[in-house]
């Protein structure tokens, strides 16, 4: 099979130089087609079909078989035609070949970039002198890593690769320690060591001391007998909350002084007490507690952040607590306060999130330009104008509320993740970011005819607003790899900001890079509370029978419910999901319209949206609404298919994924790309067997076959087929259905967990604030350049949506 190499255009060179004939014919077919620019797909579909029709060619084992399957994109104009290569997993390549002298030459990103900007712009791309981002030089001088299976594991590599490094430089990494160590203190309270140690041969004196004294007390002591010995030795609390634990951890860093290894200073710094209050923003959608899921701005990272927020918490006060300290952690959620509420409780400042000690959900609104608070909801694609206002009024409220600047902020979103720029760059503060979904790919060419959707979804915003977010953060969480860098076969949402260009706005020759270790995968998990196996009889919710029964038999009030299911001996599928374009609930409506050996086996049980349209205030929403009366109408699914337009809660929610799982029926999620999917965990944890999408996070929650299915959205009747075959297989043998059924079931529980997560992400802001505090990793020439982008493109993108 060919390789890539630097020598790989000499090779095809060659090879297109000895197949003249037959590769002027392969430009034919591409001319041909008349058009301009060629997906991957289409590129498939043309390579395929020349083989076919020319055996003796042999293109697949020859250099242009290789570069052809490797294209992503191909752009062909007049005498030109150029081809951006994914060689490997986040590894690019571009090449042009000249049309009529079949000259072949690799050519920079930049030039791919101008001559694709030409479809738009025509010949002024050669002209003009646009804005081009490369973010490439700032990072030169930093650590990478270089197999692609590392992606994603940022923090074991760094702390491998830095640990050694800056131990090696004559003591300079024990003296950062040193001093690392002596700046922590809660408000004015010393925490670890105290100015009795002046330098590192003092401070391994001092553990050694220390050491031996703890050793002759009992295990189980506390500080306040152990405190002034140990202070007259140079310590502080927050080494233990008894003398076994402080030798512990001192016998830690007695390692780390002796010869650091990555595992010890992970372990180290984990037990350092870093971490007493965290922010964590959602500004756009409506963010509360009840009666918010399901609308078209508030889907899983509302669940995300409410399930991430208890299991910080409880993290976070364990980690306290075992280092001695009696600190109450603090979590603020910070989040849009929107007057006309609807009923929810967004018009309400402050509110105590559930089943915590301490975590609060803080609102603050956004104003206009002349001050006035903004009353009503404001779609994500909409809020550009008023992130800066809130993030100026929102750093008061937080500070007031946490009575100073908090240790860590999350942003959330492309919009939570700005404003935590913001808020990072100007107090000084560990940032830490997760997109969820990265809007970029989940439109076909979003970029390059941006100004097609400018209108609808100001992608000039979001995107500036994502690149400066990436760059800035000094660590990324992602749910899953392929978030960051697709599979083999598909490129990655991170991935997808490396190189593109919005023509007329900028070009971006270098966005991200998906080697920096700043990459980590931390992936959430269900609420085990709520999200339990259906075997789980003790702990069923069985008061919510009968109102189940209803919701999914019954009549149902019209406003709220369409068709019933008659035949009730029949197993159902269910799907549940926000009525958006891309979760492409109406493509399973009509794949089970058509599907007669479907609609044979089992019915349809579909939540999503609204049923009448005039309840939605959302455009893409109502549109869908329309394409749902339309396919229940065109296939006659009235006594078959069940569609709720209810906004259901989490513990209904729960028990309804096991009121299908109690009639042996599956759950579907038929999105045309799913960033990660909360819903699919939540029916594996619950025991359904599941059928999700295969472009994008089900891709790697699901092992196909064996915890649950793929099914491909572009493929619908062979979804369907599929899913009939499997519903036929259990009728045979009913114990398929509860192998799929214990596999997902095992798969959750091995993968995605909140206890897991909560540990990661308490180390990784651990192990990220330290690196930054003794290395360069604050990035400092970067923070500037991704200032002066900020002032110079995003605040008068932004400026300008804003109406008078
Ligand atoms: N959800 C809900 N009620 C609804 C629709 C959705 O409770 O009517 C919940 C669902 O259980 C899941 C979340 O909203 O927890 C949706 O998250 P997911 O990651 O599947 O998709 P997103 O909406 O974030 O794109
Ligand atoms: C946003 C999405 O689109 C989903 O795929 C995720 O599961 C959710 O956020 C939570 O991260």
């Amino acid at each position: 099979m060919t390789a890539y190499g630097p020598d790989f255009h000499v090779r095809l060179q060659a090879f297109v130089g000895a197949n003249r004939g037959r590769v002027r014919d392969l430009i034919h077919r591409f001319q041909q087609q008349e058009r301009q620019l060629f997906l991957k797909s289409d590129l498939d579909d043309i390579y395929s079909a020349f083989c076919d029709e020319n055996p003796g060619l042999s293109l697949h084992d020859s250099p242009l078989g290789a570069a052809l399957r490797w294209s992503e994109e191909a752009v062909l104009e007049d005498a030109w035609m150029y081809f951006a290569m994914r060689t490997r997993v986040a590894r690019w390549a571009y090449v042009k070949l000249h049309l009529e002298t079949l000259e072949v030459a690799p050519v920079p990103v930049s030039e791919f970039l101008r001559f694709k900007e030409h479809l738009v712009l025509g010949g002024q791309a050669e002209t003009s002198w646009p804005l081009e981002l490369d973010f490439e030089p700032f990072s030169r001088e930093f650590f990478k890593l270089s197999e692609t299976q590392s992606i994603g594991r940022g923090v074991e590599f760094l702390n491998r690769r830095l640990s050694s490094r800056l131990f090696e430089e004559l003591g300079k990494g024990d003296r950062q320690l040193l001093h690392f160590l002596q700046v922590h203190k809660y408000r004015e309270q010393p925490l670890m060591l105290n100015d009795g140690v002046s330098d590192v041969p003092a401070l391994r004196h001092a553990l050694r001391s220390a050491v031996d004294y703890l050793r002759g007390q009992p295990e189980d002591a506390r500080w306040d007998t152990l405190g002034s010995a140990l202070r007259a030795l140079g310590f502080e609390r927050g080494w233990g909350r008894d003398a076994a634990r402080m030798v512990e951890t001192m016998e830690l860093l007695l390692d780390i002084l002796e010869a650091p290894t990555a595992g010890a200073l992970e372990a180290f710094l984990a037990r350092v007490p870093m971490i007493f209050s965290v922010v964590i923003l959602s500004p756009h959608g409506w963010f509360g507690q009840s009666g918010v899921l399901g609308r078209p701005d508030t889907g899983g990272q509302v669940v995300y952040i409410l399930d991430q927020v208890r299991a910080l918490e409880k993290e976070m006060w364990q980690r306290i607590h075992d280092q001695g300290l009696d600190i109450e952690p603090r979590i603020l959620i910070l989040t849009r306060l929107i007057p006309q509420a609807e009923g929810t409780a967004s018009d309400q400042r402050i509110e105590h999130v559930a089943a915590t000690r301490n975590a609060r959900i803080l609102r603050v609104p956004f104003r206009d330009k002349a001050g006035a608070i903004l009353p009503h909801w404001v779609s994500r694609f909409e809020i550009w104008p008023y992130l800066e206002r809130f993030a100026a009024d929102a750093e008061h409220e937080m500070c007031a509320e946490l009575e100073g600047n908090p240790d860590l902020i999350i942003g959330n979103y492309s919009d939570g993740n700005l404003v935590a720029t913001l808020l990072s760059q100007k107090l000084g503060i560990t940032q830490c970011n997760i997109a969820h979904a990265l809007e970029k790919t989940k439109y076909v060419y979003s970029d390059l005819y941006w100004r097609n959707n400018e209108d609808d979804y100001h992608f000039s915003c979001q995107f500036t607003a994502d690149l400066i977010a990436m760059n800035a953060a000094d660590f990324i969480i992602t749910s899953t790899y392929q978030e960051i860098a697709g599979t083999p076969d598909s490129v990655g949402q991170y991935e997808a900001h490396t190189a593109f260009t919005m023509p007329g706005l900028c070009r971006v020759v270098s966005g991200i890079d998906v080697f920096d270790p700043k990459f980590n995968i931390v992936s959430p998990g269900a609420d085990a509370d709520v999200y339990f196996p259906y075997s789980d009889a003790d702990r069923r919710l069985s008061h919510l029978q009968e109102e189940l029964e209803q919701l999914v038999y019954g009549d149902g009030d019209p406003s709220v419910a369409r068709g019933r299911m008659e035949d009730r001996d029949k197993p159902f599928l269910f799907t549940m999901a926000r009525l958006d374009r891309i979760k492409n609930i109406s493509g399973l409506v009509e794949w089970y319209g058509r599907s007669e050996a479907l609609r044979n086996e089992v019915n349809l049980l579909v939540i999503a949206g609204h049923v009448e349209r005039w309840r939605s205030g959302d455009a893409e929403e109502q549109s869908q609404i329309d394409l749902m009366h339309d396919l229940m109408n065109r296939y006659a699914l009235d006594n078959q298919v069940r569609w709720l337009g209810v906004h259901l809660e989490k513990d209904f929610a729960g028990e309804l994924y096991r009121f299908v799982a109690d009639r042996r029926g599956a759950f579907v999620q038929p999105a045309l790309f799913e960033a990660f999917g909360l819903t699919v965990i939540e029916a594996m944890s619950s025991g359904l067997p599941t059928f999700a999408t295969v472009f994008g996070g089900p891709l790697e929650i699901i092992q196909d076959g064996v915890s649950g299915f793929h099914i491909d959205p572009n493929h619908g009747d062979v979804a369907a087929q599929r899913i009939a075959d499997f519903f036929e297989r259990c009728r045979n043998e009913p114990d398929h259905w509860d192998h799929i059924s214990a596999n997902a079931l095992a798969r959750v529980a091995a993968r995605y967990t909140w206890e897991r997560y909560a540990e990661r992400l308490m180390t990784l802001s651990r192990v990220y604030g330290f690196w930054k505090y003794v290395s360069d990793l604050d990035r400092s020439a970067t923070r500037r350049y991704l200032q002066m982008f900020y002032a110079l493109q995003m605040r008068p993108l932004a400026q300008a949506l804003e109406t008078d």
